[in-house]
């Protein structure tokens, strides 16, 4: 069917674009032949005309390769939970990718891999090692930026593109959190540096009306920021018995907003002592 009208729109350009006798016949037949003065001015009509048709026939073929995308199972390699190679581990870029996914309905195939003790197939399609990795036309792809675009390419629907004035906003905070839970030295203004972050998202959430950063509609950066949120309120409350300071409120229902979407209930860690078994080494380092 797709090739049929593929067809149908190739054989339209070409007799629009080559042949003159068909603005002739379309005069002819399809307008009355004394509103052209010129031939020029009735092929140039025709070639609008023509424009329009191939769009409309291009518009369902380009949702119809949509749609076949979607009924296909993607397979995605993850982190799985350390002691636990059967439940789902604790790495945020691999949550923000099964973010996505769950957000934009694609259906998936999570393959669970024990970093403590990579296998030979892994290694074969990530040989740096790292998760997540997605498998795109039988071919592994890498990094959650690359793959977060290209399943925006690939699946246009619903759109998850945050607006540029917005994409980074947050985006220092998961490097504030990772330098205050391994400080050792309570002088070192880590703590200062991570709050003021937040103090700066909590402003942005207030001026915007939330309850995204982009406003109503929830996009990639609050996908990205919440696995890392998650791992910041679950680190710090452990190791450090610290909390998000109860006046940053919008950031508290932000947070509440994001860790209570079905998405996030499919895709977070197993359990919070995966999280902390996660850091520990970090923080003992
Ligand atoms: N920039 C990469 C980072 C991915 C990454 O660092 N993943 C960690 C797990 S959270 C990993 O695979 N580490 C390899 C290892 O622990 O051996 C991305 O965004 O995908």
């Amino acid at each position: 069917m797709d090739c049929l009208l593929l067809f149908t729109a190739f054989l339209l350009l070409m007799l629009s674009c080559i042949t003159i006798v068909w603005p002739i016949i379309w005069n002819m037949f399809f307008f009355c032949p004394s509103r052209y003065n010129s031939m020029e001015e009735l092929r140039s009509d025709h070639l609008k005309i023509t424009a329009i048709l191939l769009c409309a026939l291009a518009s369902p073929l380009r949702k119809r390769k949509h749609e076949k995308n979607k009924k296909m199972t993607l397979e995605i390699a993850v982190k799985a939970a350390a002691g636990a190679p059967e439940l789902l581990g604790d790495c945020p870029f691999c949550q923000r990718v099964l973010l996505t996914l769950e957000e934009k309905k694609v259906p998936y195939k999570s393959l669970l891999v024990n970093l403590s003790d990579k296998p030979q197939w892994f290694l074969d399609i990530s040989p740096e090692g790292k998760v997540p990795v997605v498998k795109f036309d039988d071919k592994w792809v890498a990094d959650s930026d690359v793959i977060v675009g290209m399943l925006e390419e690939k699946y246009p629907e619903p759109s998850l593109v945050t607006p540029p004035d917005f994409a980074s906003v947050g985006s220092k905070i998961f490097i504030s959190f990772i330098n205050f839970l391994k400080s050792k030295d309570p002088s070192d203004e880590t703590e200062k540096a991570l709050v003021e972050q937040l103090k700066a998202l909590d402003e942005h959430l207030k001026a915007n009306q939330g309850p995204f950063i982009a406003g109503e509609k929830i996009t990639a950066a609050d996908l990205s920021l919440a696995p890392k949120l998650y791992h910041l309120e679950t680190a710090l409350g452990h190791f450090k018995k610290w909390s998000v300071p109860e006046d940053l409120t919008h950031v508290h229902n932000y947070m509440k907003t994001l860790f209570s979407r079905q998405s996030f209930e499919n895709t977070k860690p197993a359990a919070k002592e995966y999280v902390i078994a996660g850091w520990a080494p970090k923080v003992n380092a």
